[in-house]
Formats: structure tokens, C-alpha cells, sequence
């Protein structure tokens, strides 16, 4: 039996152990299930072992509120969630790359108007071809805000679609998506962050599969015509500033902050096409970015435009001034920037360590033919999987490792020191998490303000923690409290298929958010341009419908409980337009529009407008009602679409 399975089994020993052990759930985690439902002996008793741990409070009690939001991923659901931390209750999903029913996401025209706007000709070609407008699936592994000279500045939250070669841009005064980039040349972008100095003028994303370049049937099996590309995707209009061709695929990525760097890991340097192959080698490299480098090679030129891109060969052997590749163990993944503004950490996955590089070394290799690894000033053995690193802000690190299930806490200086000789341990502490951990983010850590008081830990396997739900078990996300030496877990919070990673941004930052819309939004320009056109006045609410050869739009308002419009009439054959603009401006009024038996229904915030396309195919009298539940009067909130038979 392997090291890793005795721990396995000695945890769920312990664990057994303690339905039985009122002590031991006060120190497991249990503490909030006993402050629940346990007598005063024992809320006394796990108050008692949280104080001990050192903890912070993490309960928190109805009409409280939660001192960070959580943007959390949820990988191939395709939506961006926010959780509130430290109670991790689910505030609220946003549908990106998915199609959401309740708000219409991929339905509506506004929504789908941000999918189709950069969508490149093959994607179109094959949705034609298979009846169908955008994607509706996504896999969103990643979720980062932008930043202003290293700290959250509240803007935006920027992901990325792996399943379908896309970024996304959220508005953070509203929550909604409003860019959509599909990314030409390179495919299936993983890992994406957003530059952190100046500010987040480049967003990084990395392509993870290979592809020939030129990817038309041409060449289908040869290797050596394969390429990955490494995008800068300029963050203001979302679309492609420059591409860089590498050598191996490109795994997670980070970016320095001084605006100088941005990193990738590379897993398959060997460009392997079986697993076997591409776990073949004993190193492989993260990737160096010299942005100003690369710009300066744009501007001279040294380029060539593919699919409206300009793409810059960084390939090993070819510019030493784009790029620079340091060998590291085989298979590495995660790629993490310490807010020390200068240790980078790439977990090791297959070798139990971390390479820590020092970034202000970078230069040298870059001026010199120096060796690339000499830029590497640590490389602790900290256990077995180790994917991705969060860091408290005090110099310490905390990686997850997969296989061991655990969370390692380890001191930067102390690892350098051991790889200088000194005989010093930098493990500070390991607790066990349940089970196989990805990411882990620490409150405000991948910032200049890393605060160091809570780490959440994004596990892979539930198992045993939750009742069961069948052979499909949820995620868990736990939230471990840092702020002592000991790390406490101190919540298990079930998560629906996957959030990979997530940030912990202190409320002080979401200054920007807003309650009601701006009657004026872009998210519906279009719709008022055709208003002013059909002589409408959006400011001035009219209910109308217009006829426009076989096409009729229906500008109709909503105002709790009704629709202005009881009824309208079209033909059979029709294109329709139903555009709704809900007039109340009171918090929390949101309205939505459901036409029956036509698979459509969309929401419509408090002053904001909606609008969906339909043929309306078959002659009958339909309903529409409002989906979200407003008033006393809400079921009665409902209208009648007559489609009139097609006269034959
Ligand atoms: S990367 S753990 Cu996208 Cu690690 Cu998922
Ligand atoms: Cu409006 Cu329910
Ligand atoms: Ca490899």
C-alpha cells in the first residue's frame, strides 16, 4: 500500500471517529453544525477549540454581511458564480459561455449579439450546420479582475472558455458579460491572466492544444507543423493586440509586477500527441514573455498576419529577445506570482516540488547567454502533486498537493535558504483537505494587499463530506482560515460541476457595483437605435407594435404587476421582436418575460431592457408571463400573443 493511500485511510478513520467525538468536530470543522443544532455544551466546546485555533469568525449570521466576494469558475458549466466569504454562501451566477435559462443568456438578441461579435468563420460555418446560433457550452476554468499598478481596481473580471478557444470580459458594475472574444490561430485557452502593472492593459491567455498553423486538412498527423500560441488580448476593445508562437503548449499562466513578464507553464514540451509521449522527457519549461520585447518586434514589423492577427515567432531558437525558456521538473502546472513582487512558483504536478524563480534575475538570462535556471533560488520538496500556490502576503506560500490531499504552508526565504545549503525545514504546516485539491486562493493574494486571513481550497472529490446525491458528487470548496500558524479548516461548501479557481476580493474594492441599470445602458444599443428609427422614445415609454414587411417589433414596458401590453397580434410566418423595458427603478424588481411553449424567457432588471427574436410558426393564442416572482399580483402578470393563420 502506497504512503498516499495509508493517509487516505488513516483520515477517513479519523473522521469515522468523530460522530462520535464532540471534541473532534469542534476541531474538524464541525464547530458550525454544533453552533446549529448542538446544545450550549457543546457551541461552548467548539467556540472553545475555534478560539484555540486561533480563528478568525467565518459564521456568518442572517443580516450580515460578507467581508469579501468570491468570483469563483465553475469550469464546464460555463458560468461565473460569486460567493460571499468567509460564510461561502452562492450569491449569484453569471451566465458567459453558457446558456442560462433563467435570464435568457444565448437566447436573447443582447446576449447573443456579445457570443456571435468576433466569432471566427469555421465556428459560424459549423453552427450553421448543425441549426444552431452560438455555443452553449463552455468550460470556464478561470476567473481574474482587472488590476490598476497591482490591486484590484473593481472594472472587470475577465475568463476563459477552454472548450471553445474563448475570453470573456464581466462588467462589474452591472455583472454582466459584454465582450466575447473567440481567439484565432491558437486553441483551447487555458490559462489567462490579466497584466498587473501599469495596469491590466493585456489580458495573457495561453493556448493548451497544438494545432498546425494553418489548420485547413492540409497537414493532418505531422507533428513538426504544429505550433501553440500564446495571446495578448488588448482588455479595452477585447480583441487580439499580438500572438506568439512557442515551442511546447502552454499550461497556466501569470504575469510580474513590474509590467515587464508574463510566464507559462509547459507541460509538453515534447510535443508529445499520447500521454506517454507527452510525460516522455525529464524537464520541462515555463515560458518567459518579454512584453516590450515583443512590442517593440510588432512595431518593426517582424510579424506575420494570420486570421487578422499579428503573430511573432517566439519558438525556441528563433528571436532570444521574445522569449526565454527555463527548464524545469517534467509536467509542471500551476503558475503563481508571490505579491513580494518577486518570487514566481510553478508547481511541479509530477515532481513534489516547487520551482521558485526569481523574476529580477530575469534580465540577466535575457542580456546574456547565462543559463536559464539560474534564475531559479528555490525548489522545496513539499509533497506529492503539487498544482498551484496562494500566498498570505507575510512571505509564506500555501500549495495545494493533489495527491496527498493537503494544503502545505511554506516560507519563501526558509526554501531559499535550504537551496543555499542551510539546513532549515521551510514546511511550516500541512493540514489535510478533503480530497485532491486544484486551486487554492488566499483573500486578496494574487494582489500588492494579500491580507493573509483566508485561503479557500477548491477540492476536486467530495466523497464522504456531503449526503449522497448519486454517482455524480459535488465539488468542495473549503474554507480554511490562515490567520494563526495552524491552518483550521473551518467550512466544507459543495459546488456544482467545477469551480477550478477563484478570487477573494475585499468588498472595499466593488465600489462600482450598482443596484438598478442606467435606462441608458450599452448593453441594448442596438435596440434604441431601432427605437429612434420606428420613432419610439425609450425615455418616453410608448407600447407599440410595428410592422415592418413580415416583421413586427413589440416595445412593450413592465411595471410590477403588469405588462403594459395585455395582447398582440401577428401572422403566422412572422419574425417577431419583443422588446421589453422594465420601468420600476426600486432595488431587488426584477422582472422577466416567458413565452410560452416558444423556449423563451429572459430577464429584465430594474430600468433595464431585454429583447428576443422569434418566428412565430404556428397560429394559436400563446401566453407570456413574468418568470420573476415581483409582486403579490405576479402570477396574474401575464399577456396573450395571438398568431393569426397564414391566409392560403
Ligand atoms: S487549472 S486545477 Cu484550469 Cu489547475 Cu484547473
Ligand atoms: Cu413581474 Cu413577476
Ligand atoms: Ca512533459
Amino acid at each position: 500500500m502506497s504512503d498516499t493511500e495509508q493517509k487516505g485511510l488513516s483520515r477517513r478513520g479519523l473522521l469515522g471517529a468523530t460522530v462520535g467525538g464532540a471534541a473532534l468536530a469542534g476541531a474538524f470543522g464541525g464547530s458550525r453544525l454544533a453552533l446549529l443544532g448542538g446544545g450550549a455544551g457543546l457551541s461552548a466546546l467548539a467556540a472553545g477549540a475555534a478560539q484555540a485555533a486561533g480563528q478568525a469568525e467565518f459564521n456568518v449570521p442572517p443580516g450580515q454581511l460578507d467581508e469579501y466576494y468570491g468570483f469563483w469558475s465553475s469550469g464546464q458549466t460555463g458560468e461565473m458564480r460569486i460567493l460571499g466569504i468567509p460564510s461561502m454562501r452562492e450569491l449569484m451566477r453569471v451566465p458567459v459561455f453558457n446558456r442560462c435559462s433563467a435570464t435568457g443568456w444565448g437566447r436573447t438578441n443582447e446576449s447573443r449579439r456579445i457570443m456571435q461579435e468576433t466569432m471566427t468563420e469555421k465556428t459560424k460555418n459549423y453552427l450553421a450546420a448543425n441549426g444552431q446560433v452560438v455555443h452553449e457550452n463552455g468550460d470556464l476554468h478561470h476567473v481574474h479582475m482587472s488590476f490598476t499598478e497591482g490591486k484590484y481596481d473593481g472594472r472587470f473580471l475577465f475568463m476563459n472558455d477552454k472548450a471553445n478557444t474563448r475570453v470573456a470580459r464581466v462588467r462589474c458594475d452591472v455583472m454582466k458579460c459584454d465582450k466575447m472574444l473567440e481567439i484565432p490561430n491558437a486553441k483551447a485557452i487555458h490559462g489567462m491572466r490579466p497584466q498587473k502593472w501599469p495596469a491590466s492593459n493585456y489580458l495573457f491567455c495561453n493556448g493548451e492544444d497544438e494545432a498546425p498553423l494553418v489548420n485547413d486538412g492540409t497537414t493532418m498527423d505531422d507533428v513538426s507543423t504544429y505550433v501553440n500560441v500564446f495571446t495578448a488580448v488588448d482588455t479595452e476593445t477585447m480583441r487580439v493586440a499580438w500572438q506568439v508562437l512557442v515551442s511546447g503548449n502552454l499550461d497556466n499562466t501569470d504575469a510580474d509586477y513590474e509590467g515587464k513578464w508574463a510566464f507559462s507553464t509547459s507541460y509538453n514540451s515534447e510535443m508529445g500527441m499520447t500521454q506517454a509521449d507527452m510525460t516522455a522527457a525529464d524537464m520541462d519549461h515555463v515560458v518567459v514573455f518579454n512584453i516590450a520585447e515583443i512590442e517593440k518586434g510588432i512595431a518593426a514589423g517582424d510579424f506575420q498576419e494570420l486570421n487578422g492577427c499579428k503573430v511573432i515567432d517566439g519558438r525556441k531558437g528563433k528571436n532570444k529577445n521574445y522569449t526565454r525558456y527555463i527548464p524545469v521538473a517534467n509536467n509542471p502546472h500551476g503558475c503563481n506570482m508571490a505579491p513580494d513582487k518577486k518570487h514566481l512558483c510553478i508547481g511541479g504536478k509530477l515532481s513534489p516540488t516547487v520551482t521558485v524563480i526569481d523574476v529580477t534575475k530575469l534580465d540577466t538570462i535575457f542580456a546574456t547567454d547565462a543559463d536559464p535556471r539560474s534564475v531559479v533560488v528555490a525548489e522545496p520538496e513539499l509533497g506529492l502533486g503539487p498544482l498551484h500556490t496562494a500566498f498570505d502576503g507575510k512571505g509564506n506560500a500555501f500549495t495545494s498537493l493533489f495527491l496527498d490531499s493537503q494544503v502545505v504552508k511554506w516560507n519563501i526565504d526558509k526554501a531559499i535558504a535550504a537551496y543555499n545549503g542551510e539546513k532549515v525545514d521551510p514546511i511550516l504546516d500541512k493540514v489535510d483537505v478533503q480530497y485532491q485539491p486544484g486551486h487554492l486562493k488566499t483573500s486578496m493574494g494574487e494582489t500588492l494587499e494579500a491580507d493573509g486571513k483566508w485561503l479557500v481550497c477548491l477540492c476536486k472529490f467530495s466523497k464522504d463530506r456531503f449526503i449522497n446525491v448519486g454517482p455524480l458528487k459535488p465539488e468542495n470548496d473549503q474554507l480554511i482560515d490562515i490567520s494563526g500558524d495552524k491552518m483550521v479548516v473551518v467550512h466544507d461548501g459543495p459546488n456544482f460541476a467545477e469551480p477550478h479557481d477563484a478570487i477573494a476580493v475585499h468588498a472595499s474594492k466593488m465600489t462600482n457595483i450598482r443596484s438598478v441599470w442606467d435606462r441608458n445602458d450599452p448593453m441594448w444599443a442596438e435596440v434604441r437605435k431601432q427605437a429612434e428609427a420606428d420613432k419610439i422614445n425609450l425615455d418616453d415609454w410608448q407600447d407599440t407594435v410595428i410592422r415592418d414587411g413580415n416583421k413586427v417589433r413589440v416595445y412593450m414596458s413592465s411595471q410590477a404587476p403588469t405588462f403594459a401590453l395585455e395582447s398582440f397580434t401577428v401572422k403566422q410566418g412572422d419574425e417577431v421582436t419583443v422588446i421589453v423595458t422594465n420601468l420600476d427603478d426600486i432595488d431587488d424588481l426584477t422582472h422577466g418575460f416567458t413565452l410560452g411553449n416558444h423556449g423563451i424567457a429572459m430577464e429584465i432588471g430594474p430600468q433595464a431592457t431585454a429583447s428576443v427574436t422569434f418566428i412565430a410558426a404556428n397560429p394559436g393564442v400563446y401566453w407570456y408571463y413574468c418568470q420573476w416572482f415581483c409582486h403579490a399580483l405576479h402570477m396574474e402578470m401575464r399577456g396573450r400573443m395571438f398568431v393569426e393563420p397564414k391566409a392560403s
